[in-house]
Protein backbone atom coordinates (compact mmCIF):
# COMPACT_ATOMS: atom_id res chain seq x y z
CA UNK A 1 0.00 0.00 0.00
CA UNK A 2 3.03 2.42 1.09
CA UNK A 3 4.10 2.53 -2.61
CA UNK A 4 1.19 3.49 -4.12
CA UNK A 5 0.31 6.45 -1.90
CA UNK A 6 3.91 7.37 -2.72
CA UNK A 7 3.21 6.15 -6.70
CA UNK A 8 -0.48 8.50 -6.14
CA UNK A 9 1.70 11.90 -4.34
CA UNK A 10 4.57 11.63 -7.26
CA UNK A 11 2.37 12.03 -10.14
CA UNK A 12 0.24 14.18 -8.17
CA UNK A 13 3.48 16.45 -7.10
CA UNK A 14 4.44 16.08 -10.91
CA UNK A 15 0.54 17.63 -11.68
CA UNK A 16 -0.26 19.74 -9.03
CA UNK A 17 -3.29 21.11 -9.94
CA UNK A 18 -6.43 20.07 -8.94
CA UNK A 19 -7.97 20.68 -12.11
CA UNK A 20 -6.15 17.60 -13.20
CA UNK A 21 -7.19 15.45 -9.98
CA UNK A 22 -9.83 13.29 -12.10
CA UNK A 23 -6.59 12.64 -14.69
CA UNK A 24 -4.21 11.55 -12.14
CA UNK A 25 -6.26 9.00 -10.75
CA UNK A 26 -7.23 7.59 -14.22
CA UNK A 27 -3.60 7.57 -14.79
CA UNK A 28 -2.59 5.85 -11.72
CA UNK A 29 -4.11 2.34 -11.83
CA UNK A 30 -2.40 0.06 -9.32
CA UNK A 31 -1.17 -3.27 -11.09
CA UNK A 32 -0.35 -6.55 -9.05
CA UNK A 33 2.68 -4.97 -8.39
CA UNK A 34 2.04 -1.71 -7.29
CA UNK A 35 3.29 0.07 -10.24
CA UNK A 36 2.12 3.00 -11.93
CA UNK A 37 0.44 2.65 -15.13
CA UNK A 38 0.60 5.63 -17.88
CA UNK A 39 -2.05 6.12 -20.12
CA UNK A 40 -1.23 7.80 -23.59
CA UNK A 41 -0.70 11.56 -23.57
CA UNK A 42 -3.63 12.56 -25.62
CA UNK A 43 -5.35 12.02 -22.08
CA UNK A 44 -3.88 14.59 -20.76
CA UNK A 45 -6.23 18.16 -21.24
CA UNK A 46 -3.20 20.39 -21.36
CA UNK A 47 -1.99 17.91 -24.53
CA UNK A 48 -5.30 18.47 -26.12
CA UNK A 49 -4.97 22.20 -25.58
CA UNK A 50 -1.46 22.10 -27.25
CA UNK A 51 -3.17 20.18 -30.35
CA UNK A 52 -5.54 23.14 -30.84
CA UNK A 53 -2.88 25.43 -30.18
CA UNK A 54 -0.96 23.94 -32.69
CA UNK A 55 -3.85 24.06 -35.06
CA UNK A 56 -5.29 27.64 -34.49
CA UNK A 57 -1.50 29.06 -34.81
CA UNK A 58 0.16 27.35 -37.11
CA UNK A 59 -2.71 25.32 -38.93
CA UNK A 60 -1.00 22.30 -37.94
CA UNK A 61 -2.95 18.95 -38.67
CA UNK A 62 -5.25 18.38 -35.49
CA UNK A 63 -5.95 14.57 -37.08
CA UNK A 64 -1.95 14.25 -37.46
CA UNK A 65 -1.14 15.11 -33.53
CA UNK A 66 -4.51 13.44 -32.24
CA UNK A 67 -2.99 9.80 -33.53
CA UNK A 68 0.93 10.43 -32.59
CA UNK A 69 -0.57 11.72 -29.06
CA UNK A 70 -2.70 8.84 -28.76
CA UNK A 71 -0.08 6.61 -29.10
CA UNK A 72 2.91 8.24 -27.48
CA UNK A 73 3.71 7.00 -23.25
CA UNK A 74 5.89 8.83 -20.99
CA UNK A 75 9.40 7.24 -21.15
CA UNK A 76 10.56 7.58 -17.77
CA UNK A 77 14.35 7.23 -18.42
CA UNK A 78 14.04 10.78 -20.23
CA UNK A 79 13.25 12.51 -16.78
CA UNK A 80 15.82 9.97 -14.79
CA UNK A 81 18.88 11.13 -17.13
CA UNK A 82 17.86 14.97 -16.93
CA UNK A 83 18.03 14.85 -13.26
CA UNK A 84 21.50 13.07 -13.55
CA UNK A 85 23.20 14.89 -16.00
CA UNK A 86 27.15 14.53 -16.12
CA UNK A 87 27.80 18.00 -16.40
CA UNK A 88 26.18 18.56 -13.38
CA UNK A 89 27.26 15.43 -11.35
CA UNK A 90 30.40 14.66 -12.06
CA UNK A 91 34.14 16.09 -11.52
CA UNK A 92 36.18 18.00 -14.05
CA UNK A 93 39.28 14.94 -13.74
CA UNK A 94 36.53 12.04 -14.03
CA UNK A 95 34.10 14.36 -16.54
CA UNK A 96 37.13 15.28 -19.29
CA UNK A 97 38.43 11.45 -19.19
CA UNK A 98 35.35 11.04 -21.42
CA UNK A 99 36.25 13.26 -24.20
CA UNK A 100 40.41 13.76 -23.95
CA UNK A 101 41.65 10.70 -25.05
CA UNK A 102 43.95 10.07 -27.38
CA UNK A 103 41.28 8.01 -29.60
CA UNK A 104 39.59 11.38 -29.69
CA UNK A 105 42.00 13.76 -30.50
CA UNK A 106 43.22 11.35 -33.57
CA UNK A 107 39.65 11.43 -35.04
CA UNK A 108 39.33 15.20 -34.70
CA UNK A 109 42.61 15.37 -36.56
CA UNK A 110 41.36 13.05 -39.31
CA UNK A 111 37.93 15.19 -39.36
CA UNK A 112 39.69 17.95 -39.58
CA UNK A 113 41.51 16.95 -42.71
CA UNK A 114 38.65 15.51 -44.81
CA UNK A 115 37.09 18.85 -44.08
CA UNK A 116 40.18 21.45 -44.64
CA UNK A 117 37.95 22.93 -47.38
CA UNK A 118 34.94 23.98 -45.11
CA UNK A 119 36.91 24.20 -41.81
CA UNK A 120 39.06 27.18 -43.84
CA UNK A 121 36.12 28.59 -45.74
CA UNK A 122 34.12 28.65 -42.46
CA UNK A 123 36.94 30.87 -41.01
CA UNK A 124 36.37 33.33 -43.30
CA UNK A 125 32.46 33.30 -43.69
CA UNK A 126 32.39 33.60 -40.05
CA UNK A 127 35.15 34.03 -38.28
CA UNK A 128 34.96 31.30 -36.01
CA UNK A 129 38.24 29.36 -35.30
CA UNK A 130 38.32 25.68 -36.75
CA UNK A 131 39.14 24.15 -33.79
CA UNK A 132 36.38 24.81 -31.92
CA UNK A 133 34.29 23.76 -34.65
CA UNK A 134 35.68 19.88 -34.73
CA UNK A 135 35.97 20.02 -30.77
CA UNK A 136 32.35 20.89 -30.21
CA UNK A 137 31.53 18.48 -32.64
CA UNK A 138 34.13 15.47 -31.17
CA UNK A 139 32.55 16.50 -27.39
CA UNK A 140 28.79 15.94 -28.70
CA UNK A 141 29.07 13.28 -30.72
CA UNK A 142 32.08 11.62 -31.41
CA UNK A 143 32.23 13.46 -34.39
CA UNK A 144 29.06 12.02 -35.89
CA UNK A 145 29.36 8.64 -34.27
CA UNK A 146 26.97 8.85 -31.22
CA UNK A 147 23.58 11.32 -32.48
CA UNK A 148 21.20 9.88 -30.16
CA UNK A 149 18.56 6.80 -31.29
CA UNK A 150 15.81 7.77 -28.64
CA UNK A 151 12.55 9.06 -31.26
CA UNK A 152 12.56 12.70 -30.60
CA UNK A 153 8.59 13.37 -30.33
CA UNK A 154 8.42 11.05 -27.52
CA UNK A 155 11.50 12.56 -25.64
CA UNK A 156 9.80 16.33 -25.97
CA UNK A 157 6.46 14.77 -25.30
CA UNK A 158 7.51 13.31 -21.66
CA UNK A 159 9.48 16.53 -20.73
CA UNK A 160 6.72 18.95 -22.14
CA UNK A 161 4.34 17.30 -20.08
CA UNK A 162 6.07 15.38 -17.37
CA UNK A 163 9.16 17.68 -16.42
CA UNK A 164 7.60 20.41 -14.62
CA UNK A 165 11.02 22.25 -13.80
CA UNK A 166 11.45 23.21 -17.39
CA UNK A 167 7.44 22.17 -19.16
CA UNK A 168 7.52 25.75 -20.67
CA UNK A 169 11.17 25.50 -22.71
CA UNK A 170 10.48 21.82 -23.62
CA UNK A 171 6.63 22.51 -24.85
CA UNK A 172 8.61 25.56 -27.36
CA UNK A 173 11.22 23.04 -28.61
CA UNK A 174 8.06 20.06 -29.00
CA UNK A 175 6.16 23.28 -31.55
CA UNK A 176 9.43 24.08 -33.02
CA UNK A 177 10.36 20.15 -33.60
CA UNK A 178 6.53 19.77 -35.33
CA UNK A 179 7.33 22.55 -37.19
CA UNK A 180 10.44 22.02 -38.65
CA UNK A 181 9.76 18.46 -39.19
CA UNK A 182 6.45 19.52 -41.35
CA UNK A 183 9.49 22.08 -43.19
CA UNK A 184 11.95 18.92 -43.76
CA UNK A 185 9.30 16.55 -44.39
CA UNK A 186 10.54 14.41 -41.57
CA UNK A 187 7.96 11.77 -40.53
CA UNK A 188 7.04 12.20 -36.67
CA UNK A 189 8.14 9.42 -34.43
CA UNK A 190 10.76 8.86 -37.37
CA UNK A 191 13.49 11.64 -36.14
CA UNK A 192 16.29 9.87 -33.57
CA UNK A 193 18.00 12.14 -31.16
CA UNK A 194 19.38 12.44 -27.84
CA UNK A 195 16.85 11.94 -24.82
CA UNK A 196 16.70 15.29 -24.19
CA UNK A 197 15.52 16.02 -28.21
CA UNK A 198 18.84 17.26 -29.59
CA UNK A 199 19.79 16.88 -33.53
CA UNK A 200 22.00 15.37 -34.96
CA UNK A 201 26.09 15.52 -35.33
CA UNK A 202 25.79 19.03 -33.45
CA UNK A 203 22.88 17.85 -30.97
CA UNK A 204 20.89 21.21 -31.69
CA UNK A 205 17.87 21.79 -29.82
CA UNK A 206 14.99 22.09 -32.82
CA UNK A 207 14.40 25.88 -32.23
CA UNK A 208 18.18 25.97 -33.10
CA UNK A 209 17.89 23.70 -35.77
CA UNK A 210 15.13 26.36 -37.00
CA UNK A 211 17.15 29.60 -36.43
CA UNK A 212 20.73 28.83 -36.91
CA UNK A 213 21.61 25.76 -38.81
CA UNK A 214 22.23 26.14 -42.54
CA UNK A 215 22.82 24.52 -45.83
CA UNK A 216 26.91 24.90 -45.61
CA UNK A 217 27.08 22.45 -48.86
CA UNK A 218 24.43 24.23 -50.86
CA UNK A 219 22.81 21.06 -51.85
CA UNK A 220 19.56 22.02 -51.21
CA UNK A 221 18.85 20.74 -47.64
CA UNK A 222 20.33 21.47 -44.11
CA UNK A 223 21.32 17.69 -42.56
CA UNK A 224 22.88 17.79 -39.42
CA UNK A 225 23.26 14.20 -39.97
CA UNK A 226 24.48 13.19 -42.98
CA UNK A 227 26.62 16.36 -44.25
CA UNK A 228 30.08 17.34 -41.80
CA UNK A 229 29.90 20.34 -44.38
CA UNK A 230 26.04 21.39 -42.71
CA UNK A 231 27.60 21.00 -39.09
CA UNK A 232 31.10 22.99 -39.39
CA UNK A 233 28.81 25.83 -41.24
CA UNK A 234 26.04 25.44 -38.38
CA UNK A 235 28.42 25.02 -35.55
CA UNK A 236 30.18 28.32 -36.65
CA UNK A 237 26.71 30.40 -37.15
CA UNK A 238 25.67 29.11 -33.24
CA UNK A 239 29.05 30.82 -31.99
CA UNK A 240 29.00 33.63 -34.40
CA UNK A 241 25.26 34.47 -33.12
CA UNK A 242 26.46 34.25 -29.45
CA UNK A 243 29.65 36.50 -30.07
CA UNK A 244 32.53 34.36 -30.60
CA UNK A 245 35.90 36.49 -31.25
CA UNK A 246 37.79 35.26 -33.55
CA UNK A 247 41.69 34.46 -32.22
CA UNK A 248 40.93 35.69 -29.01
CA UNK A 249 42.21 33.26 -26.04
CA UNK A 250 38.80 31.58 -24.41
CA UNK A 251 41.11 30.71 -21.23
CA UNK A 252 44.16 31.08 -19.48
CA UNK A 253 45.56 29.11 -16.45
CA UNK A 254 45.80 31.10 -13.76
CA UNK A 255 47.70 31.32 -10.13
CA UNK A 256 45.77 32.33 -7.24
CA UNK A 257 47.17 33.33 -4.01
CA UNK A 258 44.76 33.21 -1.22
CA UNK A 259 41.80 30.78 -2.00
CA UNK A 260 39.87 32.00 0.59
CA UNK A 261 40.01 35.48 -0.14
CA UNK A 262 38.84 35.08 -3.65
CA UNK A 263 36.10 31.99 -2.72
CA UNK A 264 32.94 33.91 -3.58
CA UNK A 265 34.29 34.99 -7.08
CA UNK A 266 35.12 31.62 -8.61
CA UNK A 267 32.89 29.93 -11.16
CA UNK A 268 30.35 33.21 -10.75
CA UNK A 269 28.19 34.43 -13.27
CA UNK A 270 27.84 34.25 -17.04
CA UNK A 271 30.13 36.60 -18.18
CA UNK A 272 33.99 37.83 -17.53
CA UNK A 273 34.14 39.27 -13.96
CA UNK A 274 37.09 41.86 -13.49
CA UNK A 275 40.14 43.83 -15.73
CA UNK A 276 43.24 41.81 -15.11
CA UNK A 277 44.43 44.60 -12.85
CA UNK A 278 41.55 43.76 -10.96
CA UNK A 279 42.35 40.19 -10.88
CA UNK A 280 45.97 41.12 -9.35
CA UNK A 281 44.68 43.18 -6.72
CA UNK A 282 43.16 40.40 -5.54
CA UNK A 283 45.82 37.85 -6.30
CA UNK A 284 44.74 36.00 -9.03
CA UNK A 285 47.55 35.94 -11.87
CA UNK A 286 47.83 34.51 -14.85
CA UNK A 287 50.40 32.13 -15.38
CA UNK A 288 50.80 32.15 -19.51
CA UNK A 289 50.35 34.38 -22.42
CA UNK A 290 47.08 36.67 -21.53
CA UNK A 291 45.19 39.83 -23.21
CA UNK A 292 44.19 42.69 -20.89
CA UNK A 293 40.17 42.52 -21.31
CA UNK A 294 37.99 40.96 -18.40
CA UNK A 295 38.20 37.55 -17.35
CA UNK A 296 36.32 35.26 -14.95
CA UNK A 297 37.67 33.23 -12.62
CA UNK A 298 36.92 29.61 -13.34
CA UNK A 299 37.77 26.73 -10.44
CA UNK A 300 37.53 22.96 -11.52
CA UNK A 301 38.63 19.95 -9.72
CA UNK A 302 42.00 17.92 -11.28
CA UNK A 303 41.87 15.38 -8.60
CA UNK A 304 39.81 14.65 -5.87
CA UNK A 305 41.12 17.34 -3.50
CA UNK A 306 42.75 20.20 -6.23
CA UNK A 307 41.34 22.82 -7.16
CA UNK A 308 42.79 24.24 -10.81
CA UNK A 309 42.56 27.70 -11.83
CA UNK A 310 41.43 29.72 -15.02
CA UNK A 311 40.87 33.20 -16.15
CA UNK A 312 38.86 33.02 -19.11
CA UNK A 313 37.30 35.95 -21.37
CA UNK A 314 34.51 36.11 -23.28
CA UNK A 315 34.82 33.09 -25.76
CA UNK A 316 34.73 30.84 -22.72
CA UNK A 317 31.46 32.25 -21.94
CA UNK A 318 30.37 31.42 -25.74
CA UNK A 319 30.93 27.92 -24.97
CA UNK A 320 28.73 27.98 -22.17
CA UNK A 321 26.25 29.09 -24.22
CA UNK A 322 26.19 26.08 -26.17
CA UNK A 323 26.01 23.79 -22.71
CA UNK A 324 25.63 26.03 -19.82
CA UNK A 325 28.34 23.58 -17.76
CA UNK A 326 32.39 25.11 -17.38
CA UNK A 327 33.50 21.79 -17.19
CA UNK A 328 31.81 21.07 -20.75
CA UNK A 329 33.18 24.19 -21.80
CA UNK A 330 36.79 23.57 -20.46
CA UNK A 331 36.66 19.85 -22.50
CA UNK A 332 35.62 21.65 -25.44
CA UNK A 333 38.67 23.96 -24.72
CA UNK A 334 41.50 20.87 -24.47
CA UNK A 335 40.38 19.03 -27.02
CA UNK A 336 40.84 21.77 -29.17
CA UNK A 337 44.25 22.47 -28.22
CA UNK A 338 45.01 18.98 -28.51
CA UNK A 339 43.45 18.36 -32.36
CA UNK A 340 45.33 21.94 -33.15
CA UNK A 341 48.94 20.31 -31.68
CA UNK A 342 48.53 17.44 -33.86
CA UNK A 343 46.94 18.38 -36.99
CA UNK A 344 50.20 18.59 -38.81
CA UNK A 345 51.11 15.10 -37.83
CA1 LIG B 1 23.33 20.54 -47.11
Amino acid sequence: MYSRVLALSLVLGLYGCSTVNNQVEAKTTATATETIQTLPYIELPEVRQFIDDMGSKHNYDRELLTQMFTNTYKREQVITKSDNQPEVLVPYHKYRANFIDPVRVQQGVAFAKRNKQWLDKVEKDYGVDWQIIVALIGVETAYGKVTGNRDVFTSLTTLSFDYPRRGSYFKSELEAYLLLARNQGWRLGETKGSYSGALGMVQFMPSNYMKLAVDYDQNGRVDLWGSEADAIGSIANYLRHHGWKYKQIAAVTARVDKPEDVKELVNKGRAPLHTMNEWGAKGVWATTNYTAGKAGLIGLRESETELDYWLAYDNFFTIMDYNPSRRYAMSVLELANRIAQHEGD
